[in-house]
């Protein structure tokens, strides 16, 4: 499918995938509508989009916890940015590594409301229009933690098989509809804030990580969003799951293993 002059919104797009995904879908001609609370950030992309692809590009700050704002965000969109085409769902964290009974209600009110709460009030303000446009592509990011657990990411990887669960739940809701329904689910990606958010700031932490592999980057994952996104009309790809060659599981990695 061709992404010129498609509407494309992106959460999260400040860093990390979600800015990769800004960038990929610009340089094929795509308009990119995006958003995160770090609206500095946001219009320095927007600036390097514009600067190096001609981008058409609209940003606007928006903490995806909080409903009535989405709603706002969505419906006070100018007229020429309304009629949204994809949705990419990326905005999401990982908060500390403790175990689900350890974990402060503040981290894990957080990261619910980011990662599922706040995915399906942007779906839930962006559908609609496209039901009655009679086009469009929801894409989660979900994640390898929404295929299986691991110890000390109980309520992230909760999070994310929610993300799962809501795209099979979705696709069966516009079944019979031509609006397309895909997840993206990356293992271990670097380059991105990830891990540094996970880890309160801590950087070293957040590097040791990524220590003797090589993980898959932002760009990577976007190639992936942008392949879904670019299928033919007919094809709907449901789940994709991506890790690094080096990674076979959430715990299984083969660090200094080639390549
Ligand atoms: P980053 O931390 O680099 O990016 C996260 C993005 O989410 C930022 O742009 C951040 O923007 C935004 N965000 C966080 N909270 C909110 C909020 N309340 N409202 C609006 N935007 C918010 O990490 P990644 O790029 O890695 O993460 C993107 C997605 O990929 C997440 O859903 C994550 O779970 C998923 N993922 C990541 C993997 C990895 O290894 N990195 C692997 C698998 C999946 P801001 O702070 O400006 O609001
Ligand atoms: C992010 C990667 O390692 O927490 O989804 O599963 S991990």
């Amino acid at each position: 499918m061709e992404l010129r002059e498609r509407i494309v919104l992106i959460t999260g797009a400040s860093s990390g995938i979600g800015a990769a995904c800004a960038e990929a879908f610009a340089r094929r001609g795509a308009r990119v509508l995006l958003c995160a609370r770090r609206l500095d950030r946001l219009h320095a992309l927007a600036d390097r989009l514009r600067r190096t692809f001609q981008a058409e590009v609209h940003v606007f700050a928006l903490d995806l916890r909080h409903a009535a704002a989405v709603n706002q965000a969505i419906a006070e969109l100018p007229a020429r940015w309304q009629a949204i085409d994809i949705l990419v769902n990326n905005a999401g964290l990982a908060l500390g590594l403790d175990p689900a009974y350890a974990n402060t209600i503040e981290d894990i009110d957080q990261m619910v409301d980011t990662n599922v709460k706040g995915l399906l009030y942007v779906t839930r303000a962006v559908l609609p229009g496209m039901l009655s446009r009679g086009r469009g592509h929801i894409i989660n990011i979900g994640s390898t933690a929404g295929h299986e657990v691991y110890r000390g990411g109980t309520v992230y990887c909760a999070t994310k098989h929610a993300v799962a669960a809501i795209t099979r739940g979705l696709k069966q809701d516009l079944h019979g509809t031509p609006i397309r329904v895909s997840s993206v689910d990356p293992g271990m990606v670097g380059e991105t804030e990830f891990s540094v958010v996970r880890f309160g700031g801590d950087v070293q932490r957040a590097a040791q990580v990524y220590e003797g592999i090589q993980p898959l980057t932002p760009a990577d994952v976007a190639e992936a969003v942008v392949w879904c996104a670019t299928r033919p009309p007919h094809v709907n790809v449901l789940e994709l799951i991506l890790m690094p060659t080096a990674q076979s599981s959430a715990t299984l990695v083969a660090r200094h293993a080639q390549p």
